[in-house]
């Protein structure tokens, strides 16, 4: 029997009409570890495989272009009516569908209705089952997942083809994703890892990765995509240090700040640590990861402030993570003191994202969906960064004229001067300031949540909608994200098409969220 012909395609973004930093630098440095990973797999289980990432350079028609057999898709919430959309077209010529990453993990129930499989943990013995089954669906979708996460993973040497398909992709700045462990031993309520038990990976395995990686992409950064980078410190990076056997590397990472003391901070700028990316998310809570015990308000923004600096001597380039919440008064408070800690630290970068409830995702999610609270706004617009998909009250309003006075003081002349002469060296400098002016611009998205702003003070239906009195979504929210699927939306599947056309479904997210896990 002549081998399966097998598709994994991995979508990083949705299609939108993007500049050229986003579609060269941005997209193609977003690839993650599992589908390079699925895609050795299936070679394992003896399929010819071809791995694609779409970056929004390409076609429909061009992306899609071969015969397939199985079609193994990752897709995060915002690409998800891309996929959706891949899948139908896909599943018209005879090709089996599996859907993996994000978004299966989190709306496994929507996601039934537009592929064959939808998978959950996934090891190497799923993707053989699927490969091996390939059996299409009558009506919904097959739920498949191995009971926990793999115990090792395939490293870069066998990854290497299919990371090279995509790191050709990318020009100035290429990254190659890796992982020392899976899952985290935090419960941070609103993450999808809060309850999957901390695991470490063989180290001989990371070694391996930092020596491969460093004579086959010696100008590229490797970004650890571990939940929380360094929970083993001293093991893990003497298993980097061994890799590198003396030279330096270029590595990136997200940890908690707890795990940054100085003397660990000396030993990963010594091998090359060059971006860290660690979470505050709020002022208020959340403070065993920060390491602050319980300090809270500005008694936080001093002591973090103050380790955030330190970080900035050893590592140059440093994000922190911030989620605005839907509780008025704590937001406001939080965005208050956040300006503080932009005036304390002017070199870190604040990324400022908004509390989503990704579907079944976290226990907050389950929690909050079991209430009947989360919205059912357009998937693309469920980047963190769009629109909040919980139900609140008016006090939104206040919400959002803080979160606009916040990213427009973030984005200011004197904060950006203030950034830009603080940043370590003039790179970092200047990704400074392309993030703050360029592509996906602060001043763009004061600007789109000052229209948040005034279609909740002046617009009932929009108001009806966002205060989860009416179910069906604003003709706003619509808009905007089928300006989000950009030549995708012309492909739309007929019932995605009409549902964004009328704004309401067939059948209610809020039952699919009830249902749990097919
Ligand atoms: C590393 C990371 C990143 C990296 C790498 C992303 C990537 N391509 O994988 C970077 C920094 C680029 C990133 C960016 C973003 N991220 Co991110 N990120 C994470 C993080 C911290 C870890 C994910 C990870 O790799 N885990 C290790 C893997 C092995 O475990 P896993 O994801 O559970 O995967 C298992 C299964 O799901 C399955 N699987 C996973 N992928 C695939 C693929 C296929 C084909 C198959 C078959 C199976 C499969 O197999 C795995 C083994 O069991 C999570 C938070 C968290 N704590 O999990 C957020 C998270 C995934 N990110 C999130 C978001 C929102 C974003 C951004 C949209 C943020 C933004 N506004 O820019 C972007 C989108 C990037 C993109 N590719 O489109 C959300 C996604 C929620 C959702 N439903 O969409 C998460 C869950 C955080 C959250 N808010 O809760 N992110
Ligand atoms: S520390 Fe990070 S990865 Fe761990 S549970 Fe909290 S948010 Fe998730």
């Amino acid at each position: 029997m002549p081998p399966q012909r097998v598709l994994v395609l991995e979508l990083v973004t949705g299609g939108q009409r993007a500049g050229w930093f986003q579609r060269r630098v941005l997209h193609p440095s977003y690839h993650g570890v599992m589908s390079s990973v699925v895609a050795v797999w299936a070679r394992h289980a003896g399929a010819d495989v071809t791995y694609r990432i779409y970056t929004g350079s390409e076609s429909p028609a061009e992306l899609l272009r071969g015969e397939w057999d199985v079609a193994f898709i990752s897709s995060f919430t915002r690409t998800a009516w891309t996929a959706y959309t891949v899948s139908y077209h896909l599943r018209t010529r005879g090709v089996v569908t599996a859907l993996g990453g994000p978004h299966a993990h989190s709306y496994p129930e929507d996601s039934r209705r537009w592929f064959d499989y939808v998978l959950g943990f996934t090891d190497p013995e799923v993707v053989r089952q699927v490969i091996e089954e390939r059996a299409p669906a009558a009506e919904r979708g097959r739920w498949l997942s191995a009971e926990r996460h793999p115990a090792v993973l395939p490293g870069l040497r066998e990854r290497a083809p299919f990371v090279d398909a995509a790191v050709q992709r990318g020009r100035i700045f290429h990254a190659v994703p890796a992982l020392t462990s899976l899952g985290c031993p935090y419960t941070c309520d609103f993450c999808s890892d809060a309850q999957v038990p901390f695991k470490p990976l063989p180290l001989v395995d990371v070694e391996d990765d930092v020596r491969f990686a460093r004579a086959r992409w010696p100008k590229a950064m490797v970004f650890w995509h571990d939940p929380n980078f360094g929970v083993r410190f001293d093991e893990t990076l003497g298993a980097v240090e061994r890799g590198l056997e003396g030279a330096r590397g270029l590595f990136g990472a997200e940890s908690s700040l707890s795990l940054l003391s100085p003397s660990r901070l000396a030993r990963m700028r010594d091998v090359g640590f060059t971006v860290m990316v660690p979470g505050i998310e709020s002022w208020f809570e959340y403070g065993r990861k920060t390491g602050v015990g319980a300090a809270a308000g500005l008694a936080r923004v001093e002591a973090t402030s103050a380790q955030i600096n330190s970080i900035l001597a050893a590592i140059p380039y440093v994000q922190v993570n911030f989620i605005v919440t839907l509780d008025a008064d704590t937001a406001c408070a939080n965005m208050a003191l956040t300006r503080e800690f932009v005036a304390r630290c002017p070199a870190a970068w604040p990324n400022v994202n908004l509390v989503t409830a990704f579907g079944r995702s976290s226990p907050l999610s389950r929690t909050l969906a079991a209430e009947g609270r989360i919205l059912d706004v357009p998937f693309p617009l469920l980047d963190t960064k769009c629109c909040w998909n919980l139900a609140c009250d008016e006090s939104q309003i206040e919400i959002l004229r803080e979160l606009v006075g916040l990213l427009r003081y973030i984005s200011s002349v004197q904060a950006t001067a203030r950034r830009v002469s603080a940043s370590r060296g003039w790179r970092a400098g200047l990704i400074n300031l392309l993030r703050t002016w360029g592509g996906d611009a602060l001043r763009r998205r004061a600007r789109w949540y000052q229209q948040l702003l005034e279609w909740t003070e002046r617009d009932a239906d929009y108001r009806d909608f966002v205060t989860g009195r009416s179910p069906i979504v604003p003709r706003q929210l619509l808009d905007r994200a089928l300006e989000r699927l950009g030549p995708f939306r012309e492909l739309l599947p007929p019932a995605l098409a009409e549902q964004t056309r009328t704004g309401t479904r067939s059948e209610p997210l809020s039952e699919h969220l009830q249902l749990g896990r097919a």
